[in-house]
């Protein structure tokens, strides 16, 4: 695809399906069943070949350079960054670059100014002089643009740790933030955990306002060099933007008299709420952005980097890093064992592995013992509900989420464990806490109970990605299945659950996905949740579902939907590249409808057919996962792999079923 520079027009469309027009490719029917048998099994030998000797798989996360650039721009900051790491950082980073000198978020996506400013400067740091061709492209790009005025804040941090930037001209971030009551609208439990886990150490920073020397200029990132911090616009008196503006000002007025006493010990504060949440692996939170800034904020009130704190987590920060076959160093946003494992092993059931296949039973056993039986920040918000649920990643006590413990509790129930008592007390204990973390309004967000404050997102600071974690309706959809599958299709909790994904179908049949690229992984997750509730798939809402599924279906037979729908949804959504994993969600979707007959599943089998590689495996370069819409987006590696076979696995072998399950 070519990418271009806004990303509104340009990026080829592919062709859809026609209905009208003749099938020219009209295969009898027994022999996509053959393809699709053959394709199940090699896909199946490739799985199981993945899984670590634990019991776990893990795909690689891959996402954006502004890891490797901040991973960097942190080792220069604290004084340890070393040339072999540089290097092999820089490698990977240049290889990332557009023809247009620019970085992009996604595959195929058009380049990104924050972005393209923090590689450039990364590859600074690596030696890269400003007149090679590469750079020179890269600068001009990034001026024509604005410049780094034009940045987002974060971005701006980053340079103003160096000088490069102005503190002055960044929002206030008062580490008082901590003294507010869980009950106020700018509490940090109002944030979402990863904008709660980055702000709280920010924070610190923002008290601090720390500048090291620069190790070189950046004029040439700049409009005019001359006046590096043009003043950003005033938004207008009358909207939100313009009263939060205000507060800034207010914040800023009190930084000037703010009570010493009062932000020292906010400043204690903070450290020991850091502090508290480091996890055993010593990151924060299983992402890596908590732990970068955690490890600066903690370096500023006086840690200094032989403490076992620092230690461990400059360690840990390692453990982030990917080596690649030419020696490129990739920085994983986080990592996904719990998610990739309970998926996998959802597909190797569903490609027909016995429920007590060893590999199965292995899988098993690791996920009972990354059940989490202590209480975390959720449990501000409920604090009576008994802990039991599971994280995405190795480490993350503190944050489990609700949408692997729904999958969790969906792939152990495909297993015949010798140990059966405690495979139900932990499925119960995970199921009685999902049940505890539906929101008001009878869904689920990922993390929290309730996050749906509109203001966090106002505040000046959040200008980039999601800072709340409202309900979702893919993640809302995995805890509707799993309700299903453990018989409480009819219990009021699960019937909240399902009024309200019906009320958020969207008028073209669709569903939003919140946490997968995008009406595809949306529609995906919930048609197969519904049906296994109980409605019957002549129900309207499956019905509009199909239709849309089939009007957007590509005529190469596959589904693929580009990142642009989440900004330009009226020309994208549903809309791109056929992709293994999107045209499993589109099948998953269609079989759940009992459309299993239809000319469009045989169509979308026979494209996973055709495009698996010999291996057993299929190639997906498009990122068809979601940080944040729009902004932050994911190759989940193992997607390509554990989607195509859970589809294909249902073609052959049919849908699992509520009442077969559980022996
Ligand atoms: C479904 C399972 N999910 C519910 C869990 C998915 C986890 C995705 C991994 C997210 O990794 C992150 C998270 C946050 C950031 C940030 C960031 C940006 C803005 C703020 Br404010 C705070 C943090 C940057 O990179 C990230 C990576 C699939």
């Amino acid at each position: 695809m070519t990418a271009t520079t806004d990303g509104s027009t340009g990026a080829a469309l592919p062709p859809r399906a026609d209905s009208a027009s003749t099938d020219l490719t009209t295969p009898a029917a027994a022999g996509v069943r053959e393809a699709a048998e053959r394709a199940v099994r090699r896909a199946t030998d490739h799985l199981l070949a993945q899984q670590d000797a634990q019991g776990w798989w893990k795909g690689d996360l891959e996402t954006n350079v502004t890891m490797d650039a901040e991973d960097l721009l942190l080792r220069q900051f604290l004084g340890i960054r070393d040339e072999a790491t540089t290097a092999a950082a820089a490698l990977f980073i240049r290889g990332e670059q557009r023809e247009d000198g620019t970085w992009a978020t996604f595959y195929g996506g058009p380049g990104e100014l924050s972005t393209s400013i923090e590689a450039y400067v990364a590859l600074r740091l690596a030696g890269d002089l400003p007149d090679a061709p590469h750079m020179a492209k890269a600068s001009a790009w990034i001026r024509e643009r604005g410049g780094i005025a034009a940045a987002r804040v974060f971005t701006r941090i980053w340079l103003a740790l160096f000088g490069w930037w102005k503190w002055e001209d960044l929002p206030e971030l008062p580490p008082e933030l901590l003294y507010f009551p869980k009950w106020f609208p700018l509490s940090i439990y109002n944030f979402g955990q990863w904008a709660r886990q980055t702000i709280v150490p920010l924070t610190v920073v923002s008290a601090k306002r720390p500048v090291r020397p620069a190790p070189f200029p950046l004029d040439e990132l700049h409009t005019d060099p001359a006046d590096p911090n043009p003043p950003r616009p005033l938004a207008t008196v009358a909207s939100w933007e313009g009263v939060f503006q205000r507060l800034d000002k207010v914040v800023r007025g009190y930084r000037k008299v703010a009570l010493r006493r009062l932000r020292g010990a906010a400043l204690k504060s903070a450290a020991r709420w850091i502090v508290e949440r480091q996890e055993n692996d010593g990151a924060w939170g299983g992402i890596q952005p908590p732990a970068v800034y955690s490890v600066i904020a903690l370096h500023l009130l006086g840690y200094d980097l032989e403490h076992p704190v620092m230690r461990a987590g400059l360690e840990s920060l390692d453990r982030y890093a990917l080596w690649r076959e030419d020696g490129g160093r990739m920085i994983e946003a986080c990592q996904s064992p719990v998610w990739d494992t309970c998926l996998a092993t959802i597909a190797l059931a569903d490609a027909g592995l016995p429920a007590d296949h060893p590999q199965l039973v292995k899988a098993a056993d690791w996920m009972l013992g990354e059940q989490i039986v202590r209480l975390g920040d959720w449990a501000v918000k409920r604090p009576q509900l008994p802990p039991g649920g599971w994280a995405f990643e190795f480490h993350n006590d503190n944050y489990p989420d609700i949408d692997d413990t729904a999958e969790v509790v969906l792939a152990l129930r495909r297993v015949r464990h010798h140990d059966p008592e405690r495979m139900e007390k932990a499925i119960g204990r995970g199921v009685r806490w999902n049940l505890g973390m539906q929101s008001k309004n009878g869904a689920w967000g990922a993390f929290d109970v309730d996050n749906t404050s509109p203001f966090p997102n106002r505040l000046p600071f959040c200008d980039f990605g999601e800072v709340i974690d409202p309900p979702s309706a893919d993640v809302t959809a995995h805890v509707v299945e799993m309700l299903a599958f453990e018989g409480m299709s009819q219990d009021p909790r699960t019937r909240r659950g399902i009024d309200w994904l019906l009320a958020e179908q969207e008028p073209n049949g669709a569903w939003f996905g919140r946490w997968g690229v995008n009406y595809v992984y949306g529609t995906g997750s919930v048609v197969p949740a519904l049906t296994a509730a109980g409605l019957p798939t002549s129900h309207p809402a499956i019905r509009r579902a199909v239709t849309w599924l089939e009007q957007v279906q590509n005529e190469d037979g596959g589904w693929g939907e580009d990142l642009r729908s989440y900004k330009y949804a009226a020309d994208w959504s549903g809309r791109g590249v056929s992709t293994a994993s999107q045209t499993a969600w589109a099948l998953m979707a269609l079989l759940a409808a009992g459309e299993k007959e239809a000319k469009a599943v045989e169509r979308g089998v026979r494209w996973l057919a055709e495009t698996q590689a010999e291996d057993g495996s299929w190639d997906e370069p498009y990122f068809t996962g979601t940080g944040f819409p729009w902004d932050f987006s994911i190759n989940y590696h193992l997607y390509r792999q554990v989607f195509p076979l859970t589809a294909l696995g249902r073609y052959v072998h049919g849908e699992p079923t509520p009442e077969a399950e559980g022996d």
